[in-house]
């Protein structure tokens, strides 16, 4: 399986986030792809490419003009304005207050085009989010153009990033680009498989109402677990959408025994809709040592879980999300990776 990858995504380099109420060391760290890297290498998985920049339009079809035209300008704004640490936001147009206007104030704009204040932007974020897309769209060219699956070592990760806003360390929405990309480009249908421990509400909110592209997500319960507002089992998609969006919360402490049956489910979920390829949202932070994650997984089950993957016979686009035991997030990865080739 040949891999993309770009040195440029590890110029996103974060030092803080706020999370548990304070302000801790950030664990969405350059040094994570560098891991899965060099597992990538290590155990001979495929040629390295570099991908190839597709300019704007890709990104255009899923984020909306002022969101990317606000990412785009923002470090010259805020340095401007006279900050120079990297950017928190820390006030939101929740119920009662409008979006619309946009306010003329940074610190409004950075409300109005986020969801929380866990993910710092700094000088060089967009330009890593938008070599992480490239990531994506070149490691989906390769199975567009007939490979049974490619990885996009994608970082920053993307599923929570919505058509305008930012969090949960994402900026711009990987998997929902190349899927979007895979239609514009012969693919009738694309099904879309979260296996991140978080939900993707980003990519869910994407193709709410939409039949073309299916969005099946396995994550923690939202009642106990980030993103907290999306990712109930009651979401199935909207209007023209209806029934084409599923959702699998399940309870903190699952291990791999009560994952499966889920994931199974996906499955058979993916096999009736019979799309031309699943693009898989892979996130590695179902493990058990993860430090900020409460499932139960063995590096072994990562191999289970490709390995089910492959048993649907479809071309799979695997493009990486989160997952923070960084020491052994490569083995995690490549374990998902070989399970699919050798399933
Ligand atoms: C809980 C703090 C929650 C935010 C977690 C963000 C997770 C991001 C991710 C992604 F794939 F996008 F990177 N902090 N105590 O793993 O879903
Ligand atoms: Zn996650």
């Amino acid at each position: 399986m040949k891999t993309v990858f770009s040195s440029v995504q590890l110029s996103h380099a974060p030092t803080h986030e706020i999370s548990d109420g304070e302000l801790k060391p950030a664990v969405e760290t350059p040094d994570r792809a560098e891991q899965v890297l060099q597992a990538v290498t290590a155990r001979k998985l495929g040629d390295i490419l570099a991908p190839e920049d597709f300019g704007q339009r890709p990104l255009a079809r899923v984020h909306t003009p002022d969101y990317l035209a606000f990412m785009e300008g923002f470090w010259d704004r805020w340095t401007a304005a006279g900050r120079s640490t990297e950017a928190f936001p820390f006030v939101w147009p929740v119920r009662t207050l409008r979006t619309d206007p946009p306010p003329a104030h940074i610190d409004g704009l950075l409300g109005r085009y986020s969801m929380d204040a866990g993910t710092p932007v700094g000088a060089h974020t967009m330009t890593a989010a938008i070599a992480s897309a490239n990531t994506a769209l070149t490691a989906a060219r390769l199975v567009q153009q007939g490979e049974t699956a490619a990885f996009g070592l994608c970082r920053p990760p993307g599923h929570h990033a919505g058509a305008d806003f930012f969090g949960g360390y994402c900026f711009l929405n990987n998997a929902a680009i190349a899927a979007e990309w895979l239609r514009d480009n012969g693919a009738g249908r694309v099904a879309i498989l979260d296996v991140d421990y978080h939900h993707g509400n980003g990519t869910q909110s994407i193709f709410y109402d939409r039949s073309d592209v299916m969005f099946l997500s396995i994550h923690a319960d939202p009642m106990d677990e980030y993103p907290y507002f999306l990712g109930h089992a009651d979401e199935t998609g909207a209007r023209a959408g209806t029934g084409f969006n599923q959702n699998w919360p399940l309870p903190l402490g699952t291990g791999w025994q009560e994952y499966a049956p889920a994931l199974d489910d996906a499955c058979r979920w993916i096999t009736v809709f019979k799309p031309d390829v699943v693009v898989v949202s892979l996130g590695l932070d179902c493990f058990e040592e993860d430090p900020i994650s409460g499932f139960k997984f063995a590096s072994e089950d990562f191999l289970r879980l490709g390995q089910t993957l492959s048993r649907t016979g479809l071309p799979a686009l695997f493009l990486m999300e989160g997952g923070y035991a960084v020491g052994a997030l490569g083995t995690n990865c490549v374990n998902v990776l070989e399970g699919f080739e050798a399933g």
